[in-house]
């Protein structure tokens, strides 16, 4: 609090904390000031900084699935708007980016579904199909809109016998990463399972050969080279999310 000693910190935890006051500001779209009002905190000193956002940030979770109910609409564009080119991102160089071989590949369904059996790609590309151009927004500063078409995560949810009232889908990714959304998210009409982007499969640093585009979510909740999809009432956390990132992260 303000009228506390300056507490002196660790570079590592300054780097932590200045990360997670700029997540939690951009995530909540108020300013330093409304947060430092909101905290009583000013926003310099150490623990109770820490405290104060960690403890926002969790209310934020439960505040932001209670405020958005899972119908509202992401903004749309048109083709003239598309980012050339798109910009990659991922918790590693672009040189690193997964190489998939198509003819092993399998999506696997796993936990409170019907129907377990693994899918293949052009299993995947007989279901009905949606399009759309959205914003990506990567929590780092940047966003691009895109092109991407793919299965409504809805239209996947309900042919493998979902149970749709359990609380959270988790996707397991070919680089190791992961990530999971709430159930009115995944049932959402932007929320797709992509095969396509800019009218094309999925290149390798896009996603190849499934991603989730969720344009009501930040861009870290949006899982590239998706190999398992699960259906939990344990919320299945993420790669960012594990580490302080706001969970809900979205509208
Ligand atoms: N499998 C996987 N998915 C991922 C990531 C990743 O590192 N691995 N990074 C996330 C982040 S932080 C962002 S902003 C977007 C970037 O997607 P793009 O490369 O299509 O711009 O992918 C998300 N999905
Ligand atoms: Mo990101």
């Amino acid at each position: 609090m303000s009228d506390k000693p300056k507490i002196i910190l660790e570079p590592d935890q300054r780097k932590q904390l200045v990360n997670l006051q700029r997540r939690l500001i951009l995530r909540s779209g108020l300013t330093l000031g409304a947060v430092s009002m909101l905290t009583g905190c000013n926003l310099q000193d150490g623990d109770q900084v820490d405290k104060a956002l960690w403890a926002m940030s969790r209310w934020n979770d439960r505040v932001q699935a209670w405020l958005f109910s899972g119908d509202k609409l992401a903004q749309t564009y048109s083709e003239a708007q598309i980012t050339r080119p798109f910009r990659f991102n991922a918790f590693y160089p672009e040189y690193n980016v997964p190489d998939i071989d198509i003819s092993d590949y399998r999506l696997e369904v796993s936990g409170k579904v019907e129907k377990k059996a693994p899918w293949t790609l052009d299993q995947l590309k007989q279901l009905p199909q949606s399009a759309q151009i959205t914003r990506l927004i990567c929590i780092e500063g940047w966003s691009a809109i895109g092109q991407w078409s793919g299965v409504p995560l809805k239209t996947f949810l309900q042919h493998v016998g979902a149970d749709l009232t359990a609380k959270y889908v988790g996707f397991k990714c070919d680089d190791r990463y992961y990530s999971s959304l709430d159930m009115p998210t995944a049932l959402h009409p932007q929320t797709i399972l992509a095969l396509d982007f800019d009218k094309k499969p999925l290149p390798p640093d896009f996603g190849y050969p499934l991603r989730l585009r969720a344009p009501t979510k930040l861009g870290f909740k949006n899982a590239k080279h998706i190999g398992a999809i699960f259906v939990t009432n344990e919320n299945p956390g993420g790669y960012w999310e594990d580490q302080g990132y706001n969970w809900f992260s979205g509208i």
